[in-house]
């Protein structure tokens, strides 16, 4: 497991790190939140996962940054739609909570509680070609990878100048940035609305309110900190302080997957040198969410599917089989309006970087010929 990170000072964190049991308050919210939940019929893997016996063993527990199970459990208690519906709110969450956490990353990215992450391998990005030379499927190609940086917590526990030093410095690592990497950062705050919506429209940026990091305690303080690098031609951008500290990805019109993620390479090779990062020897890159543990790789195509889509069912069936996960086009949570989807590698951890984009390369390789095949 990464080291410990140096005890927050937020008010907030320092409230809960107060030594003995879970407040009285905490506690109550955690029962009650807990019967809607075992009352209810939510999908998530918090549901399945968080049996009564394992509640009661973790109701009272904390970290060392105060953290206490409700505060990773909040959103999927909250949000009763959530698919997985728990965050880890500080880098310990992992271990202090593990009962819960561990059956879930098992389940989610195909490993066993005792793996070890691979070491990196990024391989040969020249292996990739291009999924669809005559662009009749693929309308783009993203390869994104997040990053937790040393000596600061995650969301729930950052203070107010976590989020301005994260930020600033940031702003000095991706100055003079070599070749085609050279941009500029563009901050939230004074960010007008619109150019804020063209950004997000246009899939650069992400959004805002999300309400299941909202529920996580993950937008407090907000924007600040929060903003967006992104190169001259916009083919290599970075978010700072979203979910995780830094969200780190490259995306280009057309199906050139091995161009993507030759530049993402370089990219966080550029980065690394200048910015320290959290890693743990069993889980890899540190991430919020435990769906981006590991290598914190999503490769994705916005793919037209017209014919495959028709049968949502056969479709995430066949999507499935490749380990591929299917997303609206307006990121996470969003639909598909017009049969064109999101598909992207499911598994992050137990993998390297390189084996996540051959079986979303793969994968994808697949959909179009099955697409290509369908009535
Ligand atoms: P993440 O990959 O970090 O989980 P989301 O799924 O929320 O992020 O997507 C964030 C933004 O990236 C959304 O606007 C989404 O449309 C865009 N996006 C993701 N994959 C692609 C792609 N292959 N081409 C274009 N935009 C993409
Ligand atoms: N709201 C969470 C998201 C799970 C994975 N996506 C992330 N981390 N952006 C859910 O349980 O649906």
């Amino acid at each position: 497991m990464a080291k410990a990170l140096p005890k927050p000072k937020c008010k907030k964190c320092e409230e809960k790190c107060g030594k003995g049991k879970t407040s009285p308050e905490v506690l109550a919210q955690l029962e009650a939140g807990y019967e809607k939940l075992v009352d209810s019929d939510s999908p998530s893997m918090l549901k399945r996962f968080l049996t009564k016996e394992i509640f009661d063993k973790l109701k009272y527990k904390k970290t060392s940054f105060g953290s206490t199970l409700l505060d990773c459990i909040q959103s999927g208690l909250e949000n009763l739609d959530s698919g997985i519906g728990v965050y880890a709110a500080d880098p310990e969450c992992y271990q202090v909570f593990s009962p819960l956490f561990d059956p879930i990353i098992e389940e989610y990215h195909h490993v066993k509680a005792t793996d070890k992450q691979p070491a990196s391998d990024w391989g040969n990005a020249a292996t990739f070609g291009n999924l669809d030379p005559k662009g009749e499927f693929v309308i783009s190609t993203r390869v994104r990878c997040c990053r937790t940086i040393k000596g600061y917590p995650f969301n729930p526990c950052m203070t107010e100048e976590n989020y301005k030093d994260i930020e600033s410095q940031m702003q000095a690592a991706l100055k003079d940035l070599p070749g085609d990497l050279a941009g500029t950062y563009n901050p939230l705050t004074g960010m007008s609305k619109e150019v804020q919506q063209k950004l997000i429209d246009d899939h650069y940026l992400f959004k805002e309110g999300d309400r299941f990091l909202q529920s996580a305690n993950a937008c407090r303080f907000w924007p600040t900190g929060r903003g967006i690098f992104f190169n001259q031609a916009k083919t290599f951008l970075m978010w700072i302080c979203e979910e995780d500290h830094l969200r780190i990805m490259c995306m280009q019109p057309g199906g050139n997957v091995g161009e993507t993620f030759k530049r993402l390479i370089a990219a966080v090779a550029e980065v690394q040198k200048k910015v320290t990062f959290v890693t743990s020897e069993r889980f890899g890159f540190l991430t919020f969410c435990p769906t981006n543990l590991g290598t914190t790789i999503r490769a994705s195509v916005h793919i037209k599917v017209p014919k495959l889509s028709r049968d949502m069912d056969k479709f995430k069936e066949l999507a499935g089989k490749f380990n591929l996960q299917i997303r609206g086009t307006g990121g996470e949570h969003s639909d598909s309006p017009d049969g064109v989807y999101d598909l992207s590698n499911k598994r992050r951890l137990g993998l390297t970087e390189y084996q996540c984009l051959k079986e979303m390369y793969e994968g994808i390789t697949e959909i179009i010929k099955a697409e290509k095949g369908a009535k």
